[in-house]
């Protein structure tokens, strides 16, 4: 008996799975392709982490299947390598980014080699590489010239502390996500890129595709789209209206006041007819400070101004109402003003109690106010409204407010444009010249790559401006319209840019005419299962929806959807349960499970360790549960005898086994699969020899979790060429349950024993069968059988 020493194996398969390309995908349209994909990460300093090969061997197992069951399988793995950390290296350490990054690369990569996943390593990507973001900036231009990409003066989220300014998915809690300062406002003159053209689209397209509902849901909720009408408030004596936007214009019989946030123009504009004007300019002070998430979802105690001096009358019954001011009204989000219903709004209601406003029900139910649930109740107090339910009230009051010229149908989204401007130097370059006379000039598409200059400094300037700003050479250039000196732009991609289209470049990733030809991208794209983790579920999988969508609008790409699968992984979480990091001491290093395990061990039990999509524990003895497995596996070779066929006593279970695997694996069941095999294995070992069928069939099963020791054991067995060039098992389908059951048999009404019988067989077989069981024959022996009642498959009952 030879010892398992995974070190060993697994460096030799690795080498010459590199050595023969074994993994590498090539255009061929006679072979069906099978595009997997998983997020490539950002080669941090600190390496892989354990929950990176989560997520990696997830989706290797799939790969690993469908190529042996024949399919043009393109596994790929690239770097998203601008960013932050990379930046704040730079400047602590006076070392140019692009060579941490170098450096991080080659570390990531190794790690990844040694954990044997099956990449087609001749397709590797890195976004920071001109020749990739060439066409980042390209793809930027082609929306400039569709509109999409504008300036504009826009309040920032700026992070005082990072300096820079942030996109609204990267505040959190009011807080920079990087490093947890206190997000303030800033006016900033950015590029913008227009998401919100494509809202309806990145929802109503999410039908064709099969994402987790989960990931549908939040993407949806993420673009929060509402119906609902602009409706217009006459202000009382001036030619002005207010109008505001409303979901439930079915209850403007129920509005009590009317609200404006703090920047309204309308304070502005009636300063001189407004009493308590002082009053106001002070509320919009204070407000001014909070940000907009203390002014929404953490805005429990209400505050607000009454206007003395403007007053609105309500369109529907001509009731005058007073008008207020209060920061719960954000100026960002439909028309800045609101009718206040307080008795089905939540927020209104806060107020209303607050300022002791009246609060008119206009929906009939048992509920306490505020009845916000629009099934309950028929409408009240409502005149021509009354007696119907929300939804028909709501169809009535726009169809009424549109014909009376009151306002109009109107839908709305949550979803913002994307601030597409960062003042960093680790960054694609904005490929745009300003020229005194021409305005902002696009470069021209041959003099792309606009490549970032090396610099000596690569802190940000006090200003807020990009450390591109202080280099004299780059920013001095000629208007590529009319020749004249001009400016380039200084500022940079977010980090979002070039992940955006990765997954098309990996398709031909050395195409100098193009992001990718026509022919790969017809044959690889979309991608046909996309995994990754949930927090990227509204940044990154919909800005690159929007993205793809755009490129499909000009002919590049040939599908509206570049997904058409998503999945999403549970997190690991450190042995004590909480999630890892440095300072907790929790985390733990895969180079150490490889080490001290091996490869496969570490594969194995992250497929073992618990519901893929759900959070898992790490712990060390379910690693060396997997390892002993692992070890037994091993040892299985010896107790292989030739045959070609299934051992009768396995072939039920490895039938069945075949069948559940292949399933499991597909639906990321991999515990389970895992589970199925173990169970395998050991009625393999009860039985103490097994066939080179059994054999190859069981190592086969396993080869995409545990691939180093199974082609091991392949070529140890003496089988042909290489495992993962072998074929997929298939199941017979008339082979996956037992015939044979234990048949109760009966003696004059008593139980007297059971019988290992066929479901089918003959009375004369139960009964010869019952014959040769010793204690049924001791009541049976030298008597007469009076009668015989034999039901196949279910009991035998003798009288005597
Ligand atoms: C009257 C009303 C009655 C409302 C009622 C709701 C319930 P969603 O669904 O999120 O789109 N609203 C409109 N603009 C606002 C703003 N700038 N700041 C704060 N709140 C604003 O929400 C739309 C509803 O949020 C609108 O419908 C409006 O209140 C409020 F029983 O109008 B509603
Ligand atoms: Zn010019």
């Amino acid at each position: 008996m030879k010892e398992y020493n995974p070190n060993a194996i697994e460096k030799k398969w690795q080498k010459i799975w590199r050595d023969e390309k074994t993994f590498k995908s090539e255009l061929d349209p006679n072979k069906k392709k099978f595009y997997p994909l998983v997020e490539f990460p950002y080669p941090s300093g600190q390496g892989l982490h354990v929950g990176h090969p989560r997520p990696y061997t997830a989706i290797d197992v799939v790969a690993r299947k469908r190529r042996l069951e024949g399919e043009n399988v393109m596994y790929t793995m690239g770097w998203d390598a601008f960013g932050l950390p990379a930046e704040n290296y730079a400047i602590a350490n006076k070392i140019h980014p692009a060579i941490i990054t170098e450096k991080n690369i080659d570390h990531f990569r190794g790690q990844m080699e040694s954990i044997g996943f099956s990449f087609d390593w001749d397709r590797e990507i890195n976004t920071t590489d001109p020749e990739y973001y060439k066409w980042t900036q390209w793809i930027f231009l082609q929306m400039y010239k569709m509109g999409l990409a504008y300036k504009s003066e826009t309040s920032v989220n700026w992070c005082p502390s990072c300096l820079v300014g942030l996109a609204n998915e990267e505040v959190v809690d009011g807080k920079c996500e990087r490093c947890g300062a206190d997000v303030e406002h800033k006016l900033k003159n950015q590029w913008m890129l227009k998401i919100t053209a494509y809202a309806d689209r990145l929802i109503d397209d999410l039908d064709g595709v099969d994402f987790e509902d989960r990931i549908k849901t939040s993407q949806i909720n993420w673009i929060g789209r509402s119906h609902g009408a602009d409706v217009n408030f006459q202000i009382k004596g001036k030619d002005e209206k207010l109008t505001v936007y409303t979901t439930r214009p079915d209850t403007i019989f129920g509005v009590s006041y009317m609200v404006v946030s703090p920047e309204h123009p309308i304070l502005k504009k009636f300063k001189n007819e407004i009493k308590n004007y002082e009053a106001i300019v002070d509320y919009q002070h204070k407000a001014s400070l909070k940000s907009d998430f203390e002014r929404s979802e953490l805005n429990k105690d209400k505050t607000g101004v009454m206007i003395y001096g403007l007053s609105a009358i309500n369109p529907l019954n001509d009731k005058e109402i007073p008008i207020w001011v209060s920061d719960y009204v954000l100026m960002g989000y439909g028309t800045g003003a609101i009718m206040a219903v307080p008795a089905h709004d939540e927020r209104d209601f806060e107020f209303a109690k607050k300022f002791d406003m009246p609060i008119v029900r206009v929906y009939d139910s048992e509920e306490d106010l505020p009845v916000t649930d629009i099934e309950k109740g028929i409408s009240i107090n409502s005149d021509f409204l009354n007696g119907l339910s929300a939804s028909e009230a709501k169809k009535k009051a726009i169809a009424y407010i549109e014909e009376k010229g009151l306002g109009k149908a109107k839908t709305n989204f949550k979803l913002r444009d994307w601030v597409f401007s960062r003042q960093r130097y680790w960054g694609e370059p904005i490929p745009m010249v300003y020229c005194e006379d021409c305005g902002w000039v696009p470069v021209d598409e041959k003099d792309l790559p606009v490549k970032l200059p090396e610099i000596e400094s690569y802190t940000p300037t006090a200003t807020g401006e990009s450390p591109l700003a202080k280099i004299d050479e780059f920013v001095n250039t000629t208007c590529p319209h009319c020749g004249k000196p001009a400016k380039r732009e200084t500022d940079t991609m977010p980090q979002w840019a070039g992940s955006s289209w990765y997954y098309l470049r990996y398709a031909d990733p050395h195409n100098k005419d193009a992001l990718a030809s026509k022919e790969a991208l017809d044959y690889y794209t979309p991608v046909d299962w996309y995994n990754g983790g949930m927090e990227h579920t509204t940044l990154h999988l919909l800005y690159s929806r929007f993205w793809h969508k755009v490129l499909y609008d000009i002919g590049v790409v040939p599908t509206k959807e570049p997904y058409m699968k998503r999945t999403s992984h549970g997190m690991i979480l450190g042995p004590d349960g909480q999630k890892m990091s440095k300072s907790r001491g929790n985390v733990i290093n895969p180079d150490d499970i490889i080490r001290d395990f091996g490869a496969d061990t570490l594969r194995t039990y992250e497929m073992f360790m618990g519901d893929f999509s759900s959070v898992a524990k790490w712990s060390d003895e379910g690693v060396k549960g997997c390892r002993k497995y692992l070890e037994r596996v091993y040892n299985l070779l010896d107790l292989v005898v030739d045959g070609d066929e299934y051992s009768k006593e396995l072939e039920i279970l490895t039938n069945q086994t075949i069948k559940k695997v292949g399933e499991d694996y597909e639906n990321l069941k991999f515990n389970t699969a895992i589970a199925q095999l173990m169970t395998l294995s050991n009625e393999m070992r009860a039985l103490g020899k097994i066939t080179k069928k059994d054999f190859k069939t069981y190592i086969t099963l396993l080869n995409p979790v545990a691939p180093h020791l199974t082609e091991e054991l392949w070529e140890m067995a003496g089988f042909d060429g290489r495992l993962s060039q072998t074929s997929w098992p298939s199941f017979d389908k008339n082979k996956l349950s037992l015939d044979e059951i234990d048949l109760p048999v009966q003696v004059n009404g008593k139980m007297r024993g059971k019988i290992k019988i066929s479901k089918t067989a003959s009375q004369e077989e139960a009964l010869a069968l019952a014959n040769l069981d010793n204690n049924v024959n001791t009541y049976i022996k030298d008597k007469e059988l009076r009668k015989v009642i034999y039901v196949p498959g279910k009991i035998l009952n003798i009288v005597v």
